[in-house]
């Protein structure tokens, strides 16, 4: 019974893991850049990222490069000493744990520009695909913020929306079956 249970638990989980993973283009077609004034927070704040979804940061590696750094050094802008340095102009970064991903861009005066970039990967326990509402299409208009953005970013569903609910479904059936054959036994 215990065994059944933890054997549906990780089948549930790894499947969520494969259906879930998304890769998002930092600040959409702008990419990563400062002379679009792309407001990468609020770009960020479109976006619910989990773990193994992927982000690609492209941009002009003569002129930028991306650099995931610590929150105090994000808060000061201070490139001293990064945790990771990219510079191919096409990087693409798997999101591993959860929490803050702290990014900026190295290049002198970028990053008080604007150039930089935190994201919040959201623990897997608070995402459960019963809780999670359906995601919506891209005709509904971005959240609201209390602040003013400088430039709207265009929000984009990602490209697992539509199987998710059907993926997920399947996932809570096998589990139920699997449970209720137990205790019918
Ligand atoms: C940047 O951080 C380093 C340590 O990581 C520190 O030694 C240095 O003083 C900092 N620079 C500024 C301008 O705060
Ligand atoms: C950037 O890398 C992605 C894969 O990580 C690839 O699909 C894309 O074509 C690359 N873009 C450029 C401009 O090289
Ligand atoms: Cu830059």
């Amino acid at each position: 019974m215990a065994a059944k249970i933890v054997a549906a638990l990780v089948c549930m989980v790894v499947m969520l893991r494969l259906s879930e993973a998304a890769v998002y283009k930092v600040g959409e077609s702008a990419g990563w850049t400062t002379i679009a004034n792309v407001d990468y927070k609020l770009w960020a704040s479109t976006k619910t990222f989990h773990i193994g979804d992927t982000v690609l940061f492209e941009y002009n590696p003569q002129f930028h490069n991306v650099m995931r750094v610590t929150h105090s050094m994000y808060r000061s802008c201070n490139s001293s000493k990064p945790i990771s340095t990219f510079t191919t102009g096409n990087d693409s970064i798997t999101l591993t744990n959860h929490g803050h991903h702290f990014f900026f861009c190295g290049v002198p005066g970028h990053c008080l520009a604007g150039q930089k970039l935190d994201l919040n990967v959201i623990h897997p326990a608070s995402s459960t695909p019963l809780s999670d509402p359906p995601i919506s299409s891209s005709s509904t208009s971005p959240p609201s913020t209390p602040t003013i953005p400088a430039a709207g970013v265009p929000g984009s569903s990602p490209s697992h929306a539509a199987s998710l609910p059907s993926a997920a479904a399947a996932v809570v059936a096998l589990f139920v079956s699997l449970v209720f054959a137990d205790f019918a036994s």
